[in-house]
């Protein structure tokens, strides 16, 4: 038997910079290379000192910030695997993950101490917690508690990493989709490095002097590659921001920081069009911006571009893929689309019985094979069975091929709606809608008529101070799209109602157009 290649992908990540420069800079402290290495062998030591074994699950749920790195770092360095998880989910849900991934150890910023202590209640096999800025109190007797610097003021320099390999496992990352229970996606220490060498370096082209500032925080799969990974692997810089992402935060980060690379999703671009206190220079030192999460409207593209003088690169990526598989190419931005394949990945296009569509402009699902996909969700058979299908990956999502090569986005695939019979993106509509100035954000569902047969209902957010009459925002859809496309309602709604990494939760609007 032929022994694995050793490889760690924190021991990758955490060589790659020069030790004197800048790896990680927060509102709080800004950490070399070198000192975040010492930082992660400390949690790393600490964590073995716990009794941590490899494999074993270590839970973060923290903000995004210094200790969340190290620590997510640090976990891989022993062996362990790390499992951040969403800051936005009820002590409940936490508990319900710590349960399902049978975490030994679970590190908590200050903030989530209360959601923490109703989790640990449900989870009797977490031992140790590591809580960061807060008092040690309220927690059951049972589990020991530690303080983040109690852990952090450990003797690393002796440690040793774990011996892993390319196809040890590192990182697990729940979803659940827009629906469903959450699962974890299994990903291994090659998958870390694949995304780096893959998207980062050949999309991107990430250098040394690249600032990385996301939206997207480092729990999802989008802001892990974003603020930790990429800015890594380059030997560049992360800036991290604990407080909730607003428009007015950004752009004073983007001034005082002077980002290279900006990561966002295209509600927040939408957001930062419409508020009134971002300057147009806002975006002066990016060179490009990345929006993913789910489809970048071409007009959203080009009022961006107008605006702030950046082009947004609208890609896609999946939990279950690690990060974009498929993506504009700077200089070449096909607005309204996806893009093509990054290099290192393919895609197809397959129908209902999973036969490969070759014509282009036939809708179908997308699939994808490539080096980052998951190994399977934890414990959960049935599910892996049908999303993990050889090298393939089903992603969910419906699309088609456009005759130039581009792939274009038509909505997830169960949410494809059919009206006179004829397949109607809901995507295409909302593009149309989001022409129309009085319109912030909307999402189309299908919602049975008088005669019980389906038609597009539009869910419409007005922009601030404008109003929308329905019979005028239908008509003006009638201008771009074939009629039988055309919403029969209009619903207003303050807001959409959006999964915790912001995507619309159509299932929810289903049921409220049918009410
Ligand atoms: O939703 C996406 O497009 C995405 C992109 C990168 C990484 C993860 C995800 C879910």
């Amino acid at each position: 038997m032929t022994v694995p290649e050793s490889f760690n992908a924190a021991e990758f990540l955490l060589g790659r910079g020069r030790p004197d420069s800048p790896a990680v800079v927060s509102a709080r402290r800004t950490l070399s290379y070198a000192e975040l290495a010492t930082e992660a062998h400390r949690v790393a030591a600490g964590l073995r000192e716990l009794g941590v074994r490899r494999e074993e699950r270590v839970m973060f749920c923290m903000v995004d910030d210094v200790e969340l790195l190290s620590g997510i770092l640090g976990t891989m360095l022993a062996g362990a695997v790390a499992v951040p998880v969403s800051t936005m989910v009820t002590g409940l849900e936490l508990g319900a993950m710590l349960v399902d991934s049978r975490a030994r150890v679970l590190c908590v910023s200050g903030e989530f101490a209360a959601q923490a202590e109703v989790a640990l209640t449900g989870a009797p096999e977490v031992a140790d917690v590591l809580l960061d800025r807060a008092d040690p109190a309220g927690f059951p007797s049972r589990v020991r508690v530690h303080r983040w610097t109690e852990v952090t003021a450990m003797d690393g320099q002796a440690f040793v990493p774990a011996d892993t390999a390319e196809d040890s496992p590192a990182l697990w990352l729940y979803t659940s989709g827009t629906t469903g229970q959450p699962k974890a996606a299994m990903h291994r220490h090659g998958s870390i490095r694949a995304v780096c060498d893959t998207y980062a370096r050949h999309v991107l082209q990430t250098v040394p002097q690249d600032r990385f500032l996301s939206v997207p925080k480092l729990f999802f799969a989008y802001g892990l590659g974003n603020s930790a990974f990429f800015p890594l692997a380059a030997g560049g810089t992360t800036l991290l921001e604990p407080a909730r992402a607003t428009p007015a935060l950004f752009a004073a980060r983007l001034r005082a920081d002077r980002p290279t690379l900006f990561f966002g999703v295209p509600t927040f671009f939408a957001a930062l069009l419409a508020a009134g206190d971002v300057p147009d220079d806002s975006f002066s030192s990016v060179r490009y911006a990345v929006s993913a999460g789910e489809p970048l409207p071409a007009s959203l593209f080009t009022r961006f571009r107008e605006r702030f003088g950046v082009e947004i690169l609208d890609g896609i990526g999946s939990t279950e893929a690690l990060h974009i598989f498929l993506s504009n190419r700077p200089g070449s931005v096909r607005p309204g689309s996806t893009g093509v394949a990054v290099p290192g990945y393919r895609v197809q296009i397959r129908d209902e019985q999973g036969a490969v569509i070759e014509e282009s402009g036939q809708p179908g699902e997308l699939y994808v094979s490539g080096p980052s996909t998951a190994s399977g969700y934890w414990a959960r058979y049935a599910v892996t069975k049908q999303v993990f299908q050889g090298e393939w990956l089903r992603t969910g999502d419906s699309y088609l091929r456009n005759a130039d090569g581009t792939y274009t986005c038509l909505g997830r695939f169960g949410d494809m709606l059919k009206a006179g019979g004829i397949w109607v993106s809901p995507s295409e509509v909302e593009e149309q809608l989001l022409r129309h100035p009085a319109v912030a954000e909307v999402a189309v569902v299908a919602a049975p008529d008088a005669d019980g047969l389906d038609k597009p209902v539009a869910c419409v957010v007005t922009a601030p101070g404008a109003t929308v009459d329905a019979d005028e925002l239908i008509e003006f859809s009638r201008s771009g799209l074939a009629s039988f496309k055309r919403p029969r309602g209009v619903v207003e709604l303050a807001e959409l109602p959006k999964t915790a990494t912001g995507k619309i939760r159509r299932n929810v609007l289903r049921e409220m157009v049918r009410e």
